[in-house]
């Protein structure tokens, strides 16, 4: 069965090219600084909103309806995992990622959840296989169904942890039959709406708990990804304990967990939390905790998540040159947690959509080389800081100084001297690299 009977599969066409249907800068088997593109970027597709979302809103019913469905059931999830193979295999993505109520539909009980995940995960590894399409990473939906209204892992109802638990389980045994590279926690509901109600420590701890008992069963059973935290600022909760990079890595500093654990960071919620996604690739990165991205990109009028895909070229550039710098996404990818319009309803715009977000990141990538391969803004910054390479600053980073011997230092140096930072200079330098790729 085929669900994008009229397209075939996406090449690459270049610069040149007129073709709404081709790649105009993602070419996956250009070379840039020694690695492919594709090794690169490690695109991946995101399922929920590619073969889930229908175009529902708060005001709105679905505007979107694909060749799946016309099934229901388990006979629909059967439908989306074809949808999906076919789907990767024409827009050239080596990965997908997926929540397990994506990809099965719940059932009554546990345990009829869990066999119709069996029958699909059965499926999904046959199609990986005959395919050569991997996993990026699964997670488990531990905050739509209702039983999670106050939370999963730091929930007030030890039975819902209990059941969140045994969700969790689930969630590894799949992601270790079918490989998958990372497993992702987001928290969905693990924040609180008001502190009169709200044991906070506690709730923390038992996160916590629930952490180590997942490192613990992962270990059991020789699931070995890459465990991975998703911040994210707010939404649904006000107050999620996820807020941004510095907080998770703070968390789990606290509880003994940074060494099992990376970040998956997302653009979105990098600027609900007032940052920009380079900010939080960097403070992910200088901790030795970059992981794995969720492209997409918000829109700053707006206070939500809208996960759009990622076309502002400066954001993609400045995100490719971090993770550059950081030394690759090694087992993470570029995952495309972003959804079309509303308005843009019909199949093919899923084939326009990721080919925008996958075009703007290889013209990224090949601008950020150029800005590493040119060290264009490095030599700038070394200079900046290079008062510290000799003198009373070379004292200082060699751990050699103290208040006593900078006080002998400033009282004898004046006047004091700085050098402008030249920020107006860098943007358009900046600019002339984009636009020069
Ligand atoms: C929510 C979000 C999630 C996670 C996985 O904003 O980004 O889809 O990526 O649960
Ligand atoms: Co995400």
């Amino acid at each position: 069965m085929t669900y994008f009977a009229n397209i075939g599969k996406i090449q690459f066409e270049g610069k040149g090219s007129d073709n709404p249907l081709a790649f105009k800068h993602y070419d996956p088997k250009q070379v840039v600084l020694g690695k492919t593109m594709e090794e690169h970027l490690r695109f991946a597709v995101a399922y929920w909103h590619t073969f889930n979302a229908n175009g529902t809103d708060p005001f709105g019913n679905a505007t979107m309806f694909r060749g799946w469905d016309k099934f229901d059931g388990l006979d629909r999830s059967k439908a989306r995992v074809e949808a999906n193979f076919e789907f990767l295999d024409k827009i050239g993505a080596p990965f997908y990622a997926f929540h397990d109520v994506d990809i099965a539909p719940e059932g009554a009980t546990l345990q009829e959840s869990n066999k119709n995940l069996d029958v699909i995960v059965a499926m999904l590894k046959d199609q990986q296989q005959q395919s050569g399409k991997k996993l990026l990473w699964n997670t488990v939906n531990m905050f739509s169904n209702p039983r999670y209204v106050h939370g999963a892992g730091t929930t007030c109802n030890a039975d819902v942890y209990a059941y969140a638990g045994a969700q969790l389980k689930k969630g590894l045994e799949v992601g270790k039959e079918l490989g998958a590279e990372n497993y992702v926690f987001w928290g969905g509901r693990e924040g609180y709406e008001n502190l009169l109600n709200t044991d906070m420590g506690f709730e923390l701890d038992n996160l916590a708990r629930l952490y180590h008992m997942a490192i613990a069963y992962a270990k059991e059973i020789g699931f070995d990804a890459q465990f991975l935290i998703e911040p994210k600022p707010k939404e649904p909760t006000k107050h999620q304990y996820d807020f941004d990079s510095a907080t998770t890595i703070a968390f789990l500093q606290k509880y003994g967990l940074k060494d099992y654990f990376k970040l998956n960071l997302e653009a979105n919620h990098a600027t609900l939390a007032g940052h920009t996604f380079e900010h939080e690739i960097r403070t992910a990165a200088i901790n030795g905790m970059l992981g794995s991205l969720d492209a997409n990109q918000g829109d700053l009028l707006l206070g939500w998540d809208t996960d759009e895909f990622p076309t502002d070229l400066y954001s993609t550039t400045l995100t490719m040159f971090e993770v550059l710098k950081a030394g690759g996404l090694t087992r993470g990818g570029v995952n495309f947690d972003a959804k079309v319009r509303r308005g843009s309803f019909e199949a093919e715009d899923l084939f326009l959509a990721h080919i925008a977000g996958m075009d703007s990141f290889a013209w990224g990538l090949k601008a950020a080389a150029k800005l590493i391969e040119e060290r264009i803004f490095d030599n700038i910054v070394e200079d900046r800081y290079s008062s510290f390479k000799t003198g009373i600053g070379a004292d200082v980073v060699a751990g050699k100084a103290s208040l006593a011997s900078l006080e002998a230092y400033a009282m004898q140096n004046n006047p004091i001297v700085n050098k402008s930072g030249k920020q107006e200079r860098m943007r358009l330098m900046l600019s002339e690299v984009i636009f020069s790729v």
